[in-house]
């Protein structure tokens, strides 16, 4: 297959050129084996900004064969921690270095205003990078006292190659994430960026290469999750998945992922969060907290405290000074400078958001801001509040994914605790308190991976995170997020 010279595409209205549409295979930017491309959209104006190379099932293969071979031949298994740490540092040093353009291309491809990009996503990811290179020379191993004359000792060793497929919410940061343990074990990845949002992932692309990692170590290709997705997640060359996206896709992968080897599955999906207010809080705080943790990144979080439970005794200060804050969201253009919410990713999510709002209405919440789309060309809808909601209402138990905050009533700790947990969910919860009492029964009582108390969406990739119940699989972050792409070995050897 040739190689394809970098294409560009500038447009009068973007703020940013896309430097990259092929896929990385084997550390070479080539199209797709059949030429398939696929469009990728801008959100706030709807206009097509890129063609990108479409991965098929014969570019997937060459894929997990690059990976493996990386894996199996070396030099990546073998390399010494320290090294993998240098190199890991180098990609973070270049993350830095174009940071701006990743920003704007992030902004550009998925509708986040510009600024929380760079504020955010960016910072998070270089930041998550380091942190894992700051760990791939000290995952150590343990020595046991056994029975006998034996010396027994463990070692951490990579799980090997492994599949990563990641959502469109945040695509440069699910790609850090996934990427930061897989390089610090020593694992090689084949990226599978979401379809709606492809362009930061291949932009790092660039950058792996241009940090000089071993051909094969990370290998990045676009495509639809039903088939490139699909046969990446069942392919028998892999060892590992690791998904980031809907609850249904994956129970899909942990259904389908091991039809012939018993691959390793981690899986970071859905969530129904729930945000409880007490009567003693900060009403002001409050009303912040809950606000950023419903309407951060235009209502597309997993841990979105998507249910606000309040304490009936401030429940209609707390629900007329909600309903102020998110009207006063700035909603449009992803490069203004003030602008704090962009549109939705696309088209499908706006029109299931709208579909859940008109549910609420029927259901009998009482819309108190906001239900309707912002404007005419662009997936923008208005910062939404709800009141009234009960825990049977649709809005209450489905994720909506949106901006749109449905808030409850409750009158007791013990009955908020029963009605927060009485989800299939369990990713994250937050509470608002001056008790620490209060703050301690909730901490202890509810089912949830982050908990939060006083703050919302603090993110930091020493902090695990990932889901009880079928919010999910294993943990990301952390040492935690270590675990997942290390194989332990037992040694024993005759004293
Ligand atoms: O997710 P999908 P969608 C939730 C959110 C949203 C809903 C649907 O509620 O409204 O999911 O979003 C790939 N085998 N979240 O449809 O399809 C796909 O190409 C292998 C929560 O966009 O799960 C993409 O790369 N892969 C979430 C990734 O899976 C498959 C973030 C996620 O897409 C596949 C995003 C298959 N059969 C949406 N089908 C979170 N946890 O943060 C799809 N994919």
């Amino acid at each position: 297959r040739r190689s394809f010279a970098t294409q560009r595409f500038f447009s009068s209205h973007s703020p940013v050129s896309v430097r990259q549409t092929n896929l990385l295979i084997n550390g070479q930017f080539v199209p797709a084996a059949s030429g398939k491309t696929f469009d990728t959209f801008n959100p706030a104006t709807e206009a097509k900004i890129a063609s990108i190379a479409h991965a098929g099932t014969e570019d997937v293969d060459d894929a997990v064969h690059a990976a493996r071979k990386a894996f199996d031949e070396g030099p990546w298994r073998t390399m010494d921690g320290s090294e993998r740490a240098s190199l890991m540092r180098k990609f973070a040093d270049l993350i830095e270095k174009n940071k701006d353009e990743l920003a704007a291309l992030e902004a550009l491809d998925n509708g986040k205003p510009c600024s929380v990009a760079k504020a955010a996503d960016l910072n998070l990811a270089i930041k998550c990078i380091r942190y894992y290179a700051g760990w791939a020379d000290k995952i150590t191993g343990k020595t046991v006292p056994i029975d006998g004359d034996f010396f027994c000792y463990t070692k951490e060793e990579p799980v090997g190659v492994c599949a990563q497929i990641i959502p469109w919410n945040f695509p440069i940061l699910m790609a850090a994430w996934k990427l930061g343990p897989l390089l610090a074990t020593g694992c090689t990845s084949i990226l599978k960026p979401a379809e709606q949002t492809p362009l930061t992932a291949l932009r790092l692309g660039e950058l792996i290469v241009e940090a000089g990692f071993p051909k094969g170590v990370v290998n990045i290709i676009p495509g639809e999750g039903a088939t490139t997705g699909r046969h990446l997640a069942q392919h028998p060359g892999v060892d590992k998945v690791a998904f980031t996206g809907s609850t249904e896709v994956g129970f899909e992968i942990m259904r389908q992922s091991h039809p012939n080897n018993l691959k390793r599955v981690t899986l970071e999906l859905g969530g129904k969060s729930a945000n409880i207010i007490m009567d003693d809080a900060d009403i002001d705080l409050a009303v912040a907290q809950s606000n950023v943790g419903l309407f951060f990144n235009m209502g597309q979080c997993c841990i979105a405290g998507s249910r606000v439970f309040v304490h009936e005794a401030i429940y209609d200060e707390f629900i007329k000074k909600a309903a102020d804050r998110a009207s006063k969201g700035v909603v449009g253009d992803p490069f203004g400078a003030n602008t704090t919410q962009g549109p939705q990713v696309n088209e499908e999510q706006f029109h299931k958001i709208l579909n859940y709002i008109e549910t609420a209405k029927k259901e009998g919440a009482t819309l108190l801001t906001g239900g309707k789309r912002r404007g005419n060309k662009g997936w923008f809808i208005e910062p939404t509040v709800f009141a009234d909601v009960e825990d049977h209402m649709t809005i209450a138990k489905e994720e909506i994914f949106g901006p749109v905050m449905a808030i409850l009533k409750f009158k007791t700790i013990d009955e908020v605790i029963e009605r927060a947990n009485a989800s299939e969910y369990g990713l994250g919860a937050g509470v608002v308190t001056n008790s620490v009492d209060n703050a301690m029964k909730f901490t202890k009582g509810l089912r949830a991976g982050t908990v939060y108390v006083n703050c919302y969406d603090v993110f930091d990739a020493a902090a695990p995170f990932g889901g009880f119940k079928n919010s999910g699989i294993g943990r990301e972050l952390g040492e935690n997020g270590l675990r997942p792409y290390l194989e332990n070995k037992t040694v024993i050897i005759k004293a």
